[in-house]
Order: structure tokens, then C-alpha cells, then sequence
């Protein structure tokens, strides 16, 4: 009897100790965020700052806040910042690789947006299929579309140019270094990538708006459109045999999640969310679609989750029954590349200072790398070491090196998926490496340094001389080389990108005004010399260059 006792008292009070925590949790949860004194703005304003957020802040922070690549926005943390020290941050950047501000946003600008982020967070509302179908549009059915290539283009050495404040792409004719069309897409276009076939670019604004360009026409032409979400930044296709410019996939920072489409018509076809638990074990509400990537190998994509730290290996050989593996590796994935097989992937955690390999034949994690702080890559560079083989690079955002991690399992097991050297880059604040099978040189960027200097120049290494631990590096000084005058945006030179016979390398010279000039510098790799100054009122805020050949078959 006192044992029925007990149980029927310890019954009634499990709920009870549960309720107690609930509530305690649910209090805590609805309990109003502080907000500064000085935290108020009129309607106009917030509204103002709210669309700077989403254009400029959004993307490290997150809509919520909550931070992955920039710190956490959220009220608790920016109340203690205050308006003047946000203020200071915010216009002249940080050396952990918050880039500066103040040559773009005026000083009452800074003001409203340092009071803004110590408001509390406006959730955006969410986008779902309904939403999606209703916003795609075929522009010109595949049955009406050209049967053969209209126009005398090289297209394979094409380069699909992101005009970033202009909304627009340009295609640059890589042989005549001429303006062969521009295309109206959405705004800020984030990455290019091409379909299997090589026909048609994908391009995806930052609004989440998705773009198809048909390049078989007389000049380039949009033939399907449609919007994968508020945010987004990245898209690929499928691109194993059997598959070629079948299926197309997009990324969306918001609402989280990725759609996979019909890759000749952007019909939308399924839906899938990437809410969920982090590798910690804790629930995020906002886990970013970051870089993707189609394997040349199965009918799969590998999908980064930035909040998450998930990879998943998506198959897409039967959608109606989609697998997904699951792949537990570190926060805040962000961007990253194939190693020279094709194998391995290899993506930046950028925030856990982390690079994740993951291996796609055996669908595991193969390693996560320490590495200096921030790694960004783009998607890296590959070439042979002299001393330690294959290896795959990066840059980072968060320090002034370039990193080199060995990628050759079976020729050099010692060294594979470990830092073997770190090579002195001019800045930190860099955000991408290049190099190309057929160059002997690796080139990285610094466009992010808040000094005109180090952001307007390149570095660049002879690849032969690297098993020399003294090599020396070239500096180069591309903005300078622009010749573009005075101008009060800095002179960001900016991501590296190949031509198709690898002899060439561009770079934007990237203002980040839309009302100065801003141009493309063409270097000739062999003598590391200028070889043309695209300039042309028409290259607004050029960033993205995504070469045809390159890009379509991941030559990195
Ligand atoms: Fe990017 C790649 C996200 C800011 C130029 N950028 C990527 C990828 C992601 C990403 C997830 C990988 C896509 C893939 O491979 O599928 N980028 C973000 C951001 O969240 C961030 C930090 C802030 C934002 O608000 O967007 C950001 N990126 C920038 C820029 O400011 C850059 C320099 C200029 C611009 O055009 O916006 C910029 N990001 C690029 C470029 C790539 C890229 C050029 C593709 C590199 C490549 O070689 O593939």
C-alpha cells in the first residue's frame, strides 16, 4: 500500500518538476529583450536600417542575430556594446574580419544602424512552395528555345560577372575581353554556376531571386525565373551522367532551407527544411543553406548547413524518396571545394576556425583540420607541393595567412588532412585563393583590410619554390594598376578567376560604390603582368567571376 503511495505522490510530481522547468524556460524565452535607452528609431528609419541589415549585415550576423560568421546581434550582447562603440565598429571594421563601413554609409546611417541592432530581432516571414510556384515564371518554354548555339561565342570561355549593386550579370566574352550581354537578375547576385552541359548559367541574388540564362542565343537570355526565399546564396545542378541539366538545387539563408527544381525550367519540386539541432544537440531556428556542391561521381549533392555544422549528402536519383546522409562536423559552415579527384570535399567551419573534409565515396567525415582563424577559400586552390604532394588551399578572413593542407591520402599519408605549411599572406581580411592546373602560381586576395593598400593588392607564390621554407612571395598592387583615380569606396581587389587555357587571371577591382568606377584587371600568369584594364561604365560593383570551363567542371 505505501508503495502505491509513493508512486501515485512521485507521478504527480514528475509533472509538477517539469511544469516548474517549462515555465522557468518559457519565462525566460518570452522575457522582452533589453533594450538601450537610446534604442529607438522612427518608422522610417528602422525601416532604412532594417534594409541596410539585410544588404550588408545579414549574411555574417543572420536575420535572427544570433551570429555564425559575425558575432551575436542580439540585444543582451548590444545593449552592453552601446551606441558609440557600435558606431566605432561598425565604420572602421575589426581586425577578427568585420570589414569597414564608413565609405559606404554616411554617419547618421552608422547612428540608426548601431541603434537598430540593440533593438530586438523582426522575424521574417516564411516562404514555402505555394509561395515558390507562384513566383516561378517560364520565360521561354525549353520546346521554343534555340536548338543549336545562335552566336560565335567561345562559351566555354565565357565569365559570368556579378555586378553587385547593379542587380545585374555581366558575360564577358573571355577572348575578346568584350561585353557580349548583360543581364537585369536580382539583387547582389552571390555565386554563377554552370550546368552540366555547359549552356546554361544559374544565378542566384542574395533577395533569393533564382535566374536561368540561356547562352545559346544571340546574346545571353533569361528563360526561366523564379524566388527560392528572402535570402539565399547558393545553387548547383546535377551533374552526374544520366543526369546532366535534369535537376537544379538552391540554398536559402531565409527561411532555411533548399528546393530542388527542374534544371531546364526552374519548376519548383520539393521543398526541404533544414531546421533542427546543431552538433552540439541544441535546436537553431535558423540553419543556413551555405555552399553547394554536385558531385561528378553519384547523383548527389553535398549541402552545407552553416548553424548546424551538418553536411548532407543528398541523392537525387529518386526525389519522390529522398535520401539524405547526415553528416555531423563543425558550426558555421560556410564555403569550400573539391580536392583535385574529386573525392573529398573540403569546407571552411569558419567560425570554429575548422576545415571539414568529408568524403563523398565513402559518405563520411574524413577529418576536421585546425586552422588559423577564419578560413574563407572560395572554393580553394589545388596543386602539387613540391615536398608534400597534393594539396588543397586557403585564406582566411581572421588572420594574414594562406593555409596548406595535404589532400593525398595513399601517395603521402603522413601529411593528408593536415596542415603541412602556412604561408604568409599580405593582409588578413582575405577571402579567396586561386590557382589552375596548367599555372605554376598561387594567388590570394586581401579585398576585406580596411587598408587601401593591403585591400587593392594581391600576393602571389611560385608553386615550385614552396618546398623552400624561406620562398618568397610577390605583392602586387592591382587597384593601383587599374588606374582608376581618387575614389572614396576602397579599391577591393577581389577573387581570382582563371581563363579556360589557364594563362590568364582576373580580378575585380571592386569599388563598392555603384556611383564610382569600378573595373576588371587581366593579368597575363606567366609574367604577372597587366595585360588589359576592363573598364566600362556598365561594370557596376563588379565581385564573382565564374569562367564557363572552370566552373563547369569544378577546375580549381
Ligand atoms: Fe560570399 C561564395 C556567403 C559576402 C563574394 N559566399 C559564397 C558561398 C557562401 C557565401 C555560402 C558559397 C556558395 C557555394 O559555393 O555554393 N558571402 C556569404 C555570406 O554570408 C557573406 C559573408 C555575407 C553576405 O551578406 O553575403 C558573403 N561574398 C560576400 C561578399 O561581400 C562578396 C565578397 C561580394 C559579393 O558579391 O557579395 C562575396 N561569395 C562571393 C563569391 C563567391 C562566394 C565571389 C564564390 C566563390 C567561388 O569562387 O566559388
Amino acid at each position: 500500500m505505501q508503495k502505491v503511495i509513493r508512486n501515485v505522490l512521485m507521478l504527480a510530481a514528475l509533472p509538477l518538476a517539469m511544469n516548474v522547468a517549462f515555465a522557468a524556460k518559457a519565462e525566460k524565452a518570452a522575457a522582452p529583450a533589453p533594450a538601450a535607452d537610446s534604442a529607438t528609431l522612427s518608422a522610417e528609419a528602422k525601416a532604412a536600417s532594417g534594409k541596410t541589415y539585410f544588404e550588408r549585415c545579414a549574411g555574417c550576423h543572420g536575420m535572427l542575430r544570433k551570429g555564425a560568421t559575425g558575432k551575436n546581434l542580439e540585444p543582451q550582447n548590444t545593449t552592453k556594446l552601446g551606441s558609440s562603440r557600435l558606431e566605432k565598429i561598425m565604420a572602421y571594421g575589426t581586425e577578427g574580419g568585420m570589414p569597414n563601413f564608413d565609405d559606404i554609409l554616411s554617419k547618421k546611417e552608422l547612428a540608426d544602424m548601431a541603434k537598430y541592432v540593440q533593438m530586438p530581432a523582426d522575424v521574417p516571414p516564411e516562404w514555402g512552395m505555394k509561395d515558390m510556384k507562384e513566383s516561378w515564371k517560364l520565360v521561354v518554354p525549353v520546346a521554343e528555345r534555340p536548338t543549336k548555339q545562335m552566336n560565335k561565342v567561345n562559351l566555354q570561355n565565357v565569365f559570368a560577372v556579378t555586378l553587385r549593386d547593379s542587380g545585374e550579370v555581366a558575360l564577358i566574352d573571355g577572348d575578346t575581353k568584350d561585353i557580349w550581354g548583360i543581364v537585369k537578375t536580382g539583387y547582389a547576385v552571390h555565386i554563377s554556376r554552370i550546368s552540366a552541359s555547359g549552356r546554361y548559367v544559374h544565378v542566384i541574388g542574395r533577395d533569393g531571386r533564382y535566374d536561368l540564362i540561356d547562352m545559346w542565343y544571340e546574346t545571353p537570355k533569361i528563360v526561366a525565373t523564379m524566388k527560392a526565399g528572402y535570402e539565399a546564396r547558393s545553387v548547383d545542378t546535377s551533374k552526374y551522367k544520366g543526369y546532366e541539366d535534369k535537376y537544379a538545387v538552391v540554398g536559402a539563408y531565409w527561411p532555411p532551407q533548399y528546393a530542388i527544381l527542374d534544371g531546364e525550367t526552374l519548376e519548383p519540386l520539393k521543398l526541404i527544411s533544414t531546421r533542427g539541432v546543431t552538433v552540439d544537440g541544441e535546436y537553431h531556428p535558423e540553419p543556413r543553406v551555405a555552399s553547394i556542391v554536385s558531385s561528378h561521381d553519384k547523383p548527389e549533392w553535398v549541402i552545407n548547413i552553416k548553424e548546424t555544422g551538418m553536411i548532407k549528402l543528398v541523392d537525387y536519383s529518386d526525389i519522390a524518396n529522398l535520401k539524405e546522409v547526415t553528416i555531423n562536423s563543425a558550426k558555421f559552415l560556410h564555403d569550400g571545394g573539391w580536392d583535385s579527384t574529386k573525392r573529398y570535399f573540403l569546407v571552411a567551419a569558419n567560425a570554429s576556425n575548422k576545415v571539414a573534409v568529408v568524403d563523398t565515396k565513402d559518405g563520411k567525415l574524413t577529418a576536421l583540420v585546425d586552422t588559423a582563424k577564419i578560413p574563407h577559400p572560395g572554393r580553394g586552390a589545388n596543386f602539387t607541393h613540391p615536398k608534400y604532394g597534393p594539396v588543397w588551399a586557403t585564406s582566411h578572413l581572421g588572420a594574414d595567412v594562406i593555409t596548406l593542407i595535404g589532400t593525398d591520402p595513399k601517395g603521402h599519408p603522413e601529411q593528408a588532412w593536415k596542415v603541412v605549411q602556412e604561408l604568409k599572406n599580405h593582409g588578413a581580411n582575405s577571402l579567396f585563393v586561386k590557382t589552375h592546373p596548367k599555372s605554376k602560381n598561387l594567388w590570394a586576395d586581401a579585398p576585406l583590410n580596411p587598408d587601401p593598400e593591403l585591400a587593392g593588392s594581391v600576393t602571389v607564390y611560385n608553386i615550385d619554390e614552396l618546398g623552400d621554407p624561406a620562398a618568397k612571395s610577390q605583392v602586387i598592387n592591382l587597384a593601383a594598376a587599374a588606374d582608376l583615380g581618387k575614389t572614396k569606396g576602397l579599391q577591393r581587389v577581389v577573387h581570382g578567376e582563371y581563363n579556360e587555357k589557364g594563362d590568364e587571371i582576373w580580378f575585380s577591382v571592386w569599388t563598392g560604390n555603384k556611383t564610382e568606377p569600378s573595373a576588371i584587371v587581366v593579368v597575363d600568369d606567366k609574367t604577372r603582368t597587366v595585360k588589359k584594364v576592363i573598364k566600362d561604365k556598365r561594370l557596376v560593383t563588379p565581385t564573382g567571376k565564374f569562367n564557363v570551363h572552370n566552373t563547369q567542371h569544378d577546375v580549381y
